[in-house]
């Protein structure tokens, strides 16, 4: 039996594309449970470059089973862009398999997005705009639209209408936007793209399980990170799903004793979009080193990341609330040439030291990093094995381990598939 679960350990854009671009390679099935195409995942092969929000990029491997789970919001229209993208590079999507209980991403889902984001002025969350918080808003409040519904033209039509009629009243009335719905439209563009859609839908639930139970090798691949979990990341700079370990369970309907192996990817320094307190953020030309050397700006909006120093009290935090069995430690070559490298192993706040991940944001807006220095590395690309990394480096890897608690089996030395060493 072997099912994995990759998840972000800090706040999306580990680098999780990489390594589960690696294991894919080597799976029967990939799933995604939450989120939505909020998530950019960049995998390079052969010199090609694909760019993948919604499709697990396992279907760049003929006779991998690509699962998009019940706990993805899904817009029609931007997976058929995504399908029609593979196709024009000659790669099938036959193998692929859409849950039919899948809440769709409607119209007035990303307007509403928009619209709220504006509302909220300086106090803006910084999202991807793509819909996916009012999508998973409705489906908390119990008016959400299913993948299922679909099939039921009177249902479809129903729910289709209810919704216009109440949001254009929201937008019209709480918001005072002039934008508005058409509902006949809606169900006629709608309607065009799940035809489309509805050879890929399956209880995807039943795939999954049937899988793992016949020993196939099942990997959930988790989008965004820990922090940006609604539950337990930096509330209510969050998105609107659980890319925790736990996630999968619900997203993608596989109970927690069929999971095997739980892997964080983190970076070897810490970055976030969007806004919310970030203590080891770094204003200087450091941060803008590590920027730009890392290339850390988004894949789905382009916006440049901020960056900072590693965070070994949020990577505890990630070992914790995912019962993480191994780390990936992503991208430590851009900390190259660095005289002395910074982990914050503790924050201090108010005099007083701090070990654990604050709940409150306004504790974390607080919080000062304890720093521990250490010596830094040169040029590591080229390096292939473990032991010919520099002993400062393996340091780091090891100090990394020590105080986020668990093993760390796979470090990153660079953006290719085989810069990626296994730590023996
Ligand atoms: P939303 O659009 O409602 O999910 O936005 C809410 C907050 O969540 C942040 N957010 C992200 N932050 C980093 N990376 C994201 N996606 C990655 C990408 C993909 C990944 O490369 O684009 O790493 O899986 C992502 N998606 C949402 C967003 O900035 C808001 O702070
Ligand atoms: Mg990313």
């Amino acid at each position: 039996m072997s099912a994995k679960v990759i998840i972000g350990a800090q706040w999306g854009d580990e680098g999780k594309a990489k390594i589960i671009d690696i294991l894919s390679e080597q799976s029967d099935v990939v799933v995604r449970s939450q989120g939505g195409n909020n998530a950019g995942h960049t995998v390079t092969v052969n010199g090609e470059v694909y760019k993948f929000h919604l499709v697990p990029s396992g279907i760049l491997y003929p006779g991998t089973k690509c699962v998009v789970g019940n706990g993805v919001v899904i817009d029609p229209k931007g997976i058929l862009e995504e399908i029609a993208l593979l196709h024009n590079k000659g790669i099938s999507t036959e193998n692929l398999r859409i849950s039919l209980r899948a809440h769709i991403v409607m119209p007035y889902h990303k307007t509403l997005d928009g619209i709220k984001e504006e509302y909220r002025g300086n106090s803006d969350i910084g999202t991807t705009k793509k819909g996916i918080g009012p999508c998973y808003m409705d489906k908390a409040e119990r008016s959400g639209i299913r993948m299922c519904d679909y099939l039921n033209p009177e249902v479809f039509e129903a729910r289709v209408r209810e919704n216009v009629e109440l949001k254009n009243s929201i937008i019209k009335n709480v918001y005072n936007s002039d934008i508005q719905f058409d509902a006949d439209e809606v169900l006629e563009e709608y309607r065009g793209y799940l035809k489309q859609l509805e050879p890929y839908f399956a209880d995807t639930t039943v795939i999954v399980y049937d899988a793992i139970k016949e020993g196939k090798k099942v990997l959930f691949e988790g989008a965004q990170g820990t922090l940006l979990d609604i539950d337990l990341g930096t509330y209510p700079y969050v998105t609107s799903s659980h890319p925790v370990t736990g996630g999968v369970c619900v997203g993608a309907g596989v109970g927690p004793t069929l999971i095997d192996d739980c892997i964080g990817v983190m970076k070897g320094y810490v970055t976030r979009v969007g806004k919310g307190p970030f203590p080891t953020e770094l204003f200087d030309e450091m941060g803008e080193q590590i920027r730009n050397v890392g290339h850390e700006f988004g894949t789905t909006t382009g916006r440049p990341r901020r960056t900072g120093w590693f965070d070994a009290v949020i990577g505890k935090f990630a070992v914790r609330t995912s019962g993480l069995t191994a780390i990936a430690l992503n991208k430590i070559d851009v900390l190259a040439n660095i005289d002395k490298v910074k982990i914050c192993v503790a924050y201090k706040k108010d005099g007083e030291l701090v070990k654990e991940f604050p709940a409150s944001l306004e504790d974390l807006a607080k919080c000062e990093p304890v720093y521990e220095e250490m010596d830094g590395w040169g040029d590591i690309t080229n390096i292939r094995s473990y032991n010919e990394l520099p002993e400062t480096a393996k340091a780091y890897v090891k100090r990394v381990e020590e105080l986020c608690g668990a093993k760390v089996t796979m470090v990153g030395v660079g953006p290719n598939r085989d810069q990626n060493i296994y730590v023996d």
